[in-house]
């Protein structure tokens, strides 16, 4: 499975802690776009798709919840709940998320501007195109 859990410097001091992320730098692609997800509910299940070209770095800034990564092989779950981690993950890999904690708030920077056409939403059509199962 293609994927890396990074740590980012935490510039903290007795005021409190401040992490700063600059594309092209400590995040490996030029942000053309940040979203954030909140107010969740707690079993709900999001994402439930892969990406043909995106490359996202995901955030808990706030709370936690489970990641499952399945790159058409094997499955995994991957919880984030460090405001400093940073999930970062490219195309073919088949995402869900879910068991979020009150108040999570999930922040992606993303490698692309929004394109439904890079989604493949059906997991059989993911296996096709990843596997050509
Ligand atoms: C991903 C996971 C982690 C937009 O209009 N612009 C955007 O940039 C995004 C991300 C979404 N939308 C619209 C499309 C849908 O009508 O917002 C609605 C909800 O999007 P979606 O159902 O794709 O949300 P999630 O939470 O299932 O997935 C999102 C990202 O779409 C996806 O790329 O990897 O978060």
């Amino acid at each position: 499975m293609e994927y890396e859990l990074i740590d980012f410097k935490i510039r903290g001091d007795e005021r409190g802690s401040l992490v700063a992320l600059e594309g092209n730098g400590d995040i490996p692609f030029e942000i053309k776009r940040v979203y954030y997800i909140f107010n969740t509910a707690q079993n709900v299940v999001r994402g439930c798709h892969s990406h043909r070209k995106l490359e996202q770095i995901i955030f808990c800034p706030h709370g936690s919840c489970d990641f499952i990564l399945d790159d058409g092989k094997e499955r995994i779950t991957i919880r984030l709940d460090k405001p400093y981690q940073g999930l970062h993950i490219k195309n073919s890999i088949w995402r869900e998320f879910t068991n979020f904690s009150d108040g999570c708030v999930v922040m992606v920077l993303a490698s692309e501007h929004y394109d439904e056409a890079d989604y493949i939403r059906d997991y059989q059509t993911f296996k096709k195109e990843v596997h050509h199962d």
